[in-house]
């Protein structure tokens, strides 16, 4: 083939890899969740930066290895062996500075993001270290403008501790406000994740992990445990409401039907059917105390 339509390809194929790569970073935010805290857009921010980059690379290589077996092919019936050549610094100095560059790019852009989410940063983790550990004290200690959230995590349940001593099953937040939650583990690690607010923290037992962010639309989501946490760790939900101020005051005095009720423990009583028995030896789930106080509540009600 000729030289002038090799070099017409190589141009052709590296327009169509900045657009397609381009394209799919744009598409790469409709792949994403809601976005429900002002945290979100910059974390989709990140990630269309990644798919954009990631894609520059897949198409490269597999660029390079369609134009190889397009334009080197070797003549039929050749089977001689192909040039050996070896050190050359030239590509030797491109393959390791470019990706050198790169990481050290994606690091710093992550690490930024990282900063600015976690507002109160490691200072203020320093702080509330020395501050006392119980919960109502912090959550009493709030200065007006953070809402300050106490949030327990245990096998297989998660309770959350408001400001006025209320204790509830639900996660309930002011719209536009800045939240404080801290977390705790009851048992074993666990992990906070809503996907709408992009904010996902493993709760390690023994110590008190806070921090902050801002829900910014108003709205039902669904709390997420992110640790393998036990048996049930899969059931292990929680409803999160977003809701503008009245609606948040108007809930927090509200006496709080606290159902005791809860996934796993439903899951205890009533066990799905299983589909087929594999007859391997298997760990019989544990009846961990939750599930005890939930179904003494099953029973009484
Ligand atoms: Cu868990």
């Amino acid at each position: 083939m000729s030289r002038t339509f090799e070099y017409i390809a190589i141009a052709l194929g590296v327009v169509a890899i900045v657009v397609t790569s381009y394209g799919l970073g744009k598409l790469s935010y409709s792949w994403m969740p809601l976005e429900a805290s002002t945290d979100a857009r910059e974390i989709d921010h990140l990630f269309s930066f990644l798919v954009t980059m990631g894609s520059v690379i897949f198409l490269v290589v597999m660029g390079m290895l369609i134009y190889s077996l397009i334009f080197n092919r070797a003549a039929p019936g050749d089977y001689t062996e192909g040039h050996a050549f070896r050190h050359n610094w030239k590509l030797e100095v491109v393959w390791l500075v470019v990706p050198t560059l790169l990481v050290l790019w994606i690091g710093i852009y992550s690490f930024n993001i990282y900063v600015r989410m976690d507002v109160a940063g490691p200072k203020e983790l320093l702080a509330s270290a020395s501050q006392p550990k119980d919960l109502e004290v912090a959550a009493t200690n709030t200065n007006q403008a953070l809402v300050t959230i106490g949030v327990v995590a245990k096998q297989w349940a998660w309770d959350f501790h408001y400001p006025d001593g209320k204790i509830d099953r639900e996660l309930h937040l002011p719209v536009d406000r800045r939240v404080r939650l801290m977390l705790q583990s009851e048992d074993v690690l666990h992990g906070f994740y809503v996907p709408e607010f992009r904010i996902k923290q493993d709760i390690i037992p023994t110590r008190d992990i806070a921090f902050q962010f801002i829900p910014n639309r108003v709205g039902k989501y669904k709390l997420h445990d992110s640790q393998l946490s036990g048996t049930y760790f899969a059931l292990m939900e929680a409803d999160v409401y977003v809701e503008t101020q009245e609606d948040y005051q108007q809930w927090l005095a509200r006496e709080s039907d606290n159902a005791a009720r809860n996934l796993a423990a439903l899951e205890y009583t009533n066990p799905h059917e299983r589909v087929f028995d594999s007859h391997y030896p298997t760990v019989v789930p544990a009846r961990s105390e939750e599930i005890t106080a939930s179904n003494d509540a099953i029973a009484k009600n």
